[in-house]
């Protein structure tokens, strides 16, 4: 069947219409309790609470309709189930499956994707048993002595995801054991991780899906030469994670775990790319445990029932507030240090996934996709741009996350309330005071309010709500991607930079070898590659 753009499907233009007369937050009737206890959406670990955003029962009908319509959720089931959906039509594309719900679609007799799960299984028992390896002192160093840390070497998917899910997640850490991460191809990132570590205790994880990427690759040879100069074997203290048959796929290393094409890098945190490093740092248990939350999100997330299903009821308000409502960024504030880099990584996998300026068909959107994706947790954010979010020109819709309790439980009460009652009465007040804002005589303290923004509130960030958390943004976007009829899973504008990049230092190495640049500048491109050229070298 084919698809259809957004301002095709019909419900659209009945938005269009809702969108004219949207609910004003700022009315004294509207934010009552009956409201707030109302629109709530719960799966599992988390409650989406929305009486915050400006919907009311005709435009969430309509959202449903237009869910229908684009038939997101069958879209959704026929990724799980392997269909080629990474390609677009008529063009040379990536041409391939999407299936990063196989790495968790563990827990059931008949998996969507029986061959892909299968291979995930394997790669999980190849984990397992290398950890119990290291456990067991199995798995040391040239003197018998175990591992307490371990530095992941990566970039991209290969870095953001999992480093966000170790930060979110190190109050369970393994005692005596640290993870350290490199990834810009900045010598000062290696040198200042490299500096503070006892390498002879130090694991090495070199992860690149593609075993190409230029900084992965030339950090790894800087980490060798720091262990070679230290008198230290790397082949006792490195292991990849790399897609079979790449150029990493090699003996060289301790062990190698894979991960496969049909997972793209932004969504490879629940492949082999997280799992090394996370079942090192916090346990194999703790690992499966992620996978687990993951899982449960993928499933309902199945649910036709927009009001029953989080990732695309947050898809479709997020269509709500872009497209209709007109607002450009998206903010997503937690209220966890803990997730001082989940926002990074979704910067990656919501704007790498549907920054896209094309449809499924090569044709020009005549409509925006992807929004500008920030933020910080709370409340330190609340003494920076919030001012901005409350007075600014431009209305920013916000995603609060939260949680009832605190990962290290050690709180005490200070004025007769707790630090874990005092994040979260931040986290509501701010939603609050978005939505309804306040009239003042003096304009300079006038809030206009109805700004719309939602609250993703669970128990506590533990390894499983870390897993639901994840994969309720990955099906979001996911979602959304189906919603604007884009390729969510291609990559194509991080290209021509990269081509360039490599241009320039062909021309720095023949300049360091010739002594002088001797190659073609004639061509317009080559030219300006030389100026360039020549400023670094100043
Ligand atoms: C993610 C992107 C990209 C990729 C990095 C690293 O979806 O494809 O961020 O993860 O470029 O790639 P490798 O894992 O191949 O080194």
């Amino acid at each position: 069947m084919a698809f259809r753009n957004l301002d095709q499907l019909p419900a659209y233009a009945a938005l269009k219409n809702l969108a004219a007369s949207a609910v004003d937050l700022t009315r004294p009737d509207i934010i009552t309790t009956e409201r707030i206890s109302k629109y709530v959406c719960s799966n599992g670990e988390f409650d989406l609470l929305y009486g915050t955003q400006r919907v009311n029962d005709d435009v969430l009908e309509a959202l449903q309709q237009l869910a229908d319509e684009s038939r997101a959720v069958d879209q959704f089931l026929d990724m799980k189930r392997g269909q080629v959906i990474n390609r677009i039509e008529g063009h040379d594309s990536e041409n391939r499956q999407v299936l990063h719900t196989a790495c968790r679609d563990l827990f059931t007799e008949s998996p969507c994707e029986p061959k892909a799960t299968a291979q995930a299984r394997q790669e999980l028992d190849k984990l397992r048993k290398f950890l119990g390896d290291i456990d067991a002192g199995v798995i040391v160093n040239s003197e018998g002595a175990g591992f307490t840390d371990m530095v992941q070497v990566g970039i991209g998917g290969s870095d953001l995801g999992p480093r966000a899910l170790y930060h979110a997640l190190s109050a369970y850490q393994v005692a005596g054991r640290r993870v350290h991460f490199i990834s810009n191809v900045d010598p000062d990132d290696a040198a200042s991780v490299l500096n503070k570590l006892d390498l002879s205790r130090t694991l090495v994880n070199v992860v690149s899906k593609s075993g190409t990427t230029l900084e992965t690759l030339t950090n790894e040879e800087l980490v060798r030469a720091a262990y070679v100069k230290a008198g230290l074997d790397p082949a006792l203290h490195f292991v990849a994670v790399t897609g079979a048959g790449s150029p990493m796929d090699s003996p060289k290393y301790l062990r190698s775990f894979y991960m496969f094409d049909y997972i793209g890098g932004r969504y490879s945190v629940t492949s082999m790319v997280g799992g090394v490093m996370l079942g090192f740092a916090l346990g194999y248990a703790a690992f499966e445990k992620i996978l687990r939350g993951a899982d449960m999100v993928d499933k309902a997330a199945e649910e036709r029932d927009i009001t029953k299903n989080i990732p695309l009821l947050m898809a479709l308000l997020g269509i709500w507030n872009h497209n209709l409502l007109d607002c450009e960024t998206l903010a997503v504030l937690p209220y966890s240090q803990g997730l001082i880099r989940f926002a990074a990584h979704l910067q990656q996998c919501d704007m790498e996934s549907n920054g896209k300026a094309i449809n499924r068909q090569g044709d020009f959107l005549p409509y925006q996709s992807g929004p500008i994706v920030w933020g910080e947790p709370g409340t330190n954010g609340q003494h920076a741009f919030y001012q901005l979010i409350h007075q600014g020109t431009t209305v920013v819709p916000v995603e609060f996350v939260g949680f009832r309790e605190s990962q290290y439980d050690q709180d005490i009460l200070i004025h007769e309330t707790t630090s874990q009652e005092k994040l979260v009465a931040n986290l509501l007040a701010q939603s609050l005071a978005l939505a309804v804002g306040h009239k003042d005589d003096n304009p300079n303290r006038t809030f206009p309010g109805n700004r719309p923004n939602s609250i993703l509130m669970a128990d506590k960030l533990t390894p499983q709500t870390m897993g639901a958390l994840l994969a309720i943004y990955e099906a979001k976007i996911t979602f959304q991607g189906f919603l604007w009829n884009i390729n969510s899973f291609d990559q194509e504008g991080v290209q021509l930079g990269k081509k360039l990049a490599n241009q320039l230092l062909d021309h720095l190495s023949s300049w360091r070898l010739d002594g002088e640049y001797t190659g073609m500048t004639s061509d317009p491109e080559g030219w300006a590659l030389l100026q360039t050229a020549r400023v670094i070298r100043k």
